[in-house]
């Protein structure tokens, strides 16, 4: 099954005409990846977001009328955040003939080498490491997609990425989509970055505005902080390795393959995944169409082994830095030269202040010179 509309999730099961789940199914695969086994899915429902596809095998052992159904109540906001969603009955199915006994089997063909399980890896065995930021508006890393000469991260094939998927909004979520290869799932970590507002000016948590900003920020608007911006923090815990109640369907289970995973408000989400034998630019973008269209949409580059990754490349999003609020914030590629080796923003300022008062001497000195 595919979830092709244009902007709702869905949360799939079968009922019969009472509104009883009905029948026995159980997920195969996600966006065309086999799982380790036939598993029933969560909370008894599967949760599909724009895009996604996920495979069934489905046991209906009594004949009856039965209805594929999506359904996804309000609870559920804290894990799916805002996102427009699909209630209804989408397929009517028809099961004839004798009742059964058929079972499910328990066992699915080995995937390939290139989507085994990258969980344990060393940190040495991952070569490279990015972050995608959703927020700002609807932008990814803090810009709009201009063409197609535009990517901003090269990484070696057949080699082993780790990315940060994060999302500075305060109130929707992203199915973001990576296209070429499936990554899968490590971890929901604690969020500490930056929060946005959809006038585009980043604040950390502690409600002070950010250093460095949206690259089309106006310094001198007004922009209010949201309101309870910092409500959706704590996927991490919510999450518990998958096991937490029915309100975290929006969280997607760890050691799973995808390749479009919902990104809530305030989250930091690793995903690892193989640059497989493909060359070429990697088209990322939400699968909200209307995002998408708006230029919610990056690339980054494959490259042949051995290729120079610094080459023809702006990892840095105009004077922003995805997942970044100030200088010294753990996210790569920012600039942490500036930072001194406790990290702690006080030393910058002293520093800044220092200049400013050797400048002014400098002016005291040469005026006393001169007169
Ligand atoms: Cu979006």
């Amino acid at each position: 099954m595919v979830n092709a509309g244009a902007r709702q999730v869905l949360e799939l099961f079968v009922a019969d005409e009472h509104n009883n789940s009905a029948c026995d199914f159980y997920e195969i695969a996600v966006d065309g990846v086999y799982l380790d086994n036939p598993t029933r899915p969560r909370f008894g429902k599967s949760f599909v977001v724009p895009a996604s596809r996920i495979d069934w095998l489905i046991v209906c052992n009594k004949p009856g009328t039965y209805y594929l159904k999506s359904y996804a109540p309000d609870f559920e906001m804290i894990s799916t955040a805002k996102i427009s969603r699909y209630n209804g009955t989408l397929l009517t199915i028809v099961a004839t003939g004798p009742e059964t006994k058929t079972t499910i089997p328990s066992e699915l063909p080995k995937r390939p080498e290139y989507v085994s399980d990258f969980r344990n890896l060393t940190q040495d065995q991952v070569h490279g490491r990015f972050v995608l930021e959703a927020g700002g508006g609807i932008t990814l890393n803090r810009e709009y997609f201009k063409n197609e000469e535009f990517w901003r991260y090269n990484v070696e094939v057949d080699t082993v990425q780790e990315w940060y998927l994060t999302n500075t909004g305060t109130v929707e979520s992203h199915p973001i989509h990576i296209h070429v290869n499936s990554f899968q799932v490590i971890s929901y970590n604690a969020y500490t970055g930056p929060f946005d507002s959809n006038s585009m000016k980043y604040w950390n948590q502690k409600m002070e505005p950010c250093f460095y900003q949206f690259g089309g920020y106006n310094e001198s608007a007004d922009v209010q902080i949201p309101k309870d911006p910092l409500r959706y923090l704590g996927h991490e815990k919510r999450w518990k390795d998958g096991n937490g109640g029915p309100e975290t369907i929006g969280l997607s289970q760890p050691g799973v393959f995808r390749d479009v995973i919902l990104v809530p408000p305030l989250s930091n989400i690793t995903i690892r995944f193989m640059t497989n034998k493909f060359i070429g630019d990697v088209v990322i973008h939400c699968h909200i169409l209307i995002h998408e269209d708006f230029g919610m949409m990056t690339t980054v580059r494959i490259l042949p082994k051995g290729s120079d990754l610094n080459a023809n490349v702006s990892v840095r999003s105009g004077d922003a830095y995805p997942g970044t609020c100030d200088e010294c914030d753990p996210f790569p590629f920012n600039n942490r030269s500036q930072c001194v080796q406790s990290g702690s923003a006080s030393h910058l300022i002293l520093d800044r202040w220092l200049i400013v008062l050797l400048t002014l001497s400098t002016y005291w000195l040469q005026w006393i010179l001169n007169n």
